[in-house]
């Protein structure tokens, strides 16, 4: 890919958090450094594991591969590798490859003299990723309570463990991180919309100022929240989604064994009306 004219003016030596200068260069449009190889080392083991598994099955079709986790018995121990043991080396490849990508920004970010925010987004991602494959399998006692790695398999899987809790809608850090999920789309097209009706005018007329997109808020719904504001919201939105994601899945078969519904029992018992008539108890 040809370099941008502006691009050779930021390949600047340095910012590498390990490694020194071994790695400190690009290839094509890449930057390499240490991380950018141990992404490429646990990305290609963690897919040569995947087809490994898959031709061990005789699996061929893509959408069908799928990778167990160990069955319950095995517990948090390590078991055989056509059994749950390739889950296992894949879990820590995945784990290799995201957190190297997200240091690989780190000294992207460091080489630019930017904000750590992007690898620090990212990390909510891997965090929702772990708090599946580690945290909750952990707390639970067994790794085969890990999701399997398939396209379809990892389907039955999330509808498997809603079940497993009724109605998992009553989940109440689902609603939460749901309508997170909602607002952030309703917060990008928000934006995105507004800056291309301010800054991609029709031919002829003139590009309009953050002055006229905050004017639009204020004509509209009283309160603009501003061009960096919107920026932060967002940001906080998306990792907010991702944050209370992870919430809602560990805390199902840790500190919540019930159906989900249940937990709403709290809201009828409330003292002030659980003796009325028509109350639980009246
Ligand atoms: C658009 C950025 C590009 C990324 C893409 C994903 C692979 C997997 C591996 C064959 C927005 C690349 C996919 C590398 C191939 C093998 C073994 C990001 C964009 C295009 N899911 N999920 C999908 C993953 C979980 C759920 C699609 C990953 C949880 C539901 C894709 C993970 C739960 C639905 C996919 C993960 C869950 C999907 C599109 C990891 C709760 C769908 C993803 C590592 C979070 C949708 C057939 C997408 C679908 C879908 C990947 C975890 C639920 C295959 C990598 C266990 C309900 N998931 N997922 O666009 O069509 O993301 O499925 O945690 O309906 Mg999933
Ligand atoms: C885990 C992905 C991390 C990805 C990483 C990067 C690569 C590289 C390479 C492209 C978290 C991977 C990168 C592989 C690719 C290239 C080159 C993201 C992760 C690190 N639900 N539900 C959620 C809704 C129902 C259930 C979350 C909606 C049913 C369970 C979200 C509905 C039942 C779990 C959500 C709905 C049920 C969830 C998922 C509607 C099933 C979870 C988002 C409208 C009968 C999961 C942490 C997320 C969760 C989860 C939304 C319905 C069950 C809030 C909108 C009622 C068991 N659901 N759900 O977490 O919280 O992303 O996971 O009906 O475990 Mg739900
Ligand atoms: C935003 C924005 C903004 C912009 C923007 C954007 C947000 C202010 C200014 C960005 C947004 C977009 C571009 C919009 C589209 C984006 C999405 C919809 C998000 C989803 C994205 C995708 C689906 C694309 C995903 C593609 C990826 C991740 C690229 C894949 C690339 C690789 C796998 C290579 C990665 C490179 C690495 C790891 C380092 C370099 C390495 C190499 C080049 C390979 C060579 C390897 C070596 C030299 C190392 C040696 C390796 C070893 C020793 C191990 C080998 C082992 C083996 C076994 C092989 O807000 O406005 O505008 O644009």
């Amino acid at each position: 890919m040809a370099m941008l004219s502006f691009e050779r003016k930021y390949r600047v030596p340095g910012g590498t958090l390990i490694g020194g200068d071994l790695f400190d260069f690009w290839v094509g449009p890449f930057f390499v450094g240490f991380f950018g190889v141990t992404t490429i080392f646990f990305a290609a083991l963690g897919t040569i594991l995947i087809f490994y598994g898959a031709v061990l099955q005789g699996v061929w079709n893509p959408w069908l591969i799928s990778i167990p986790a160990p069955n319950l018995e095995y517990g948090l121990g390590a078991a055989p590798l056509e059994k749950g043991g390739l889950w296992q080396i894949i879990t820590i490849c995945a784990h290799g490859a995201f957190i190297s990508w997200a240091l690989r920004e780190v000294e992207i970010a460091r080489k630019l003299g930017m904000g750590l925010h992007v690898p620090i987004a990212f990390g909510f991602a891997i965090l929702a990723y772990t708090t599946l494959v580690v945290i909750r399998p952990v707390l639970m006692g067994a790794w085969g309570y890990g999701f399997p790695y398939g396209i379809w398999s990892h389907l039955d899987w999330v509808s498997n463990t809603g079940y497993t809790y009724g109605n998992f809608h009553y989940n109440p850090a689902h609603m939460l991180a749901v309508s997170l999920f909602f607002t952030t789309c309703l917060a990008l097209a928000l934006h995105g919309s507004l800056i291309l009706s301010a800054v991609n005018p029709e031919k002829g007329e003139s590009v309009r100022s953050p002055d006229h997109e905050d004017t639009f808020f204020r004509d509209f719904i009283g309160y603009s929240i501003g061009p960096l504001g919107i920026h932060r919201l967002g940001l906080l939105l998306a990792i907010n989604a991702a944050f209370w994601s992870a919430v809602c899945i560990v805390i199902s078969g840790t500190v919540w064994f019930d159906a989900w519904v249940a937990w709403w029992d709290w809201y009828i018992e409330l003292p002030w009306w659980v003796d009325l008539e028509g109350g639980v108890n009246g």
